[in-house]
């Protein structure tokens, strides 16, 4: 693929990562179409809504009227919640493993080059870091067995049919748009969605647990590399920054940034959570020549300063 002037359609472009991404990409010159049922999404999510087409990954028809001409997929679209998949374990295979089927079989009846596929850490479960790709793969929940399936299908996708994939397990991800009114959103958005409303933070345990965030805005750019980057076929890549960072220390950050935020509180150790994860970056750096740019000071100060429609 040739890196500018391509058709690109990302699935789950109105949710958090895709609305990152679907700028990304119109940026770098491409022509961006996505397929988003705004099941968690928001049609606001994105700079220009015409782009948009609002449905089904699973609807076969809608992505034979989709999919002629697009020369790339970015494949975002997936039901994100690790509890969600606890409780619903049958929707959340159909919209992960189902979905993710519908979209390779697109791309093969197309003739697509290439499928970037979202996969997660959490197919690591609680592997010990830094963790690189060649750990075993020993998933602590639905959701990450989910998305171990999605790889497996994307190299044997390859394999079958000569379409290239490339899966990118992303680590922590913080940033605009990533809604915090869940109890389950992730750590960085609850924590500056309380700061700015004056509501005390819970730090679940003692607060020494780390974790690797990395910006949506670099998960973006590694999307963007992963669809354009030639002779990567078949590479499966952590995104992540290799930092570790723990939840004491942003909470004691964002006090630092914002001194009205009021102290943070300490609850029970939440179920099911892992100590520590971060990532071995050398896959990503020397196939991609991807390496996150923000750091997290930056990017937390940014998030702090934003309201979340920003
Ligand atoms: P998100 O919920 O904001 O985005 C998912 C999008 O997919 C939403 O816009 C939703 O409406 C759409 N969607 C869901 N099911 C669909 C379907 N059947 N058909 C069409 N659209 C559908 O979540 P996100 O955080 O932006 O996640 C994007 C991807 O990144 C997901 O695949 C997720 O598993 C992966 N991921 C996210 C993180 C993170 O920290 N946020 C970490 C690892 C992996
Ligand atoms: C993330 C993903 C999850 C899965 C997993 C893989 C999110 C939201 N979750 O789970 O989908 O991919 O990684 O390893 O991206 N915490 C608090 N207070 C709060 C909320 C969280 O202390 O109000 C702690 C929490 O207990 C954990 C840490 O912050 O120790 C990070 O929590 P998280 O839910 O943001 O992400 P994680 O790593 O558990």
């Amino acid at each position: 693929m040739a890196v500018v002037g391509k058709r690109i359609l990302v699935t789950g472009g109105a949710g958090f990562i895709g609305s990152h991404s679907v700028a990304c990409l119109q940026d770098a010159g491409h022509e961006v179409l996505v397929l988003d049922d705004l099941s968690t999404g928001h049609r606001t999510n994105l700079p220009d809504d015409r782009v948009l087409t609002v449905g089904d990954i699973r609807d076969a028809a809608l992505l034979d009227a989709l999919l002629p001409g697009v020369d790339g997929i970015l494949h975002l679209a997936a039901l994100v919640s690790v509890p969600r998949s606890i409780e619903a374990p049958r929707e959340s295979l159909s919209r992960n493993v189902d979905g993710t089927l519908s979209v390779l079989e697109g791309a093969r009846r197309h003739g697509v080059d290439r499928v970037v596929i979202a996969s997660s850490a959490a197919v690591y479960g609680a592997a010990t870091p830094p963790i690189a790709e060649h750990l075993p793969i020993a998933p602590l929940s639905p959701y990450g067995l989910e998305k171990a399936t999605c790889e497996a299908y994307a190299r044997l996708y390859g394999e079958l049919h000569g379409l290239e994939t490339v899966c990118l397990r992303y680590f922590n991800v913080y940033g605009p748009r990533q809604d915090p009114a869940s109890p389950y959103s992730g750590v960085l958005s609850i924590l500056a969605d309380r700061a700015r409303s004056g509501r005390p933070f819970t730090i679940h345990g003692n607060g020494l647990q780390t974790r690797d965030f990395v910006h949506a805005a670099d998960v973006a750019e590694a999307n963007l590399k992963a669809l354009v980057t030639p002779g990567i076929a078949g590479l499966v890549a952590n995104i992540g920054t290799g930092r570790q960072t723990s939840v004491a220390a942003m909470a004691h950050l964002v006090r630092k940034l914002l001194p009205s935020a009021p102290a943070p509180e300490h609850g029970p150790v939440r179920s099911g959570d892992i100590p520590d994860s971060w990532a071995a970056t050398e896959a990503a750096r020397a196939c991609l020549g991807w390496q996150a740019q923000i750091p997290l000071e930056a990017g937390l100060e940014d998030l702090l300063m934003r309201s979340r429609a920003a």
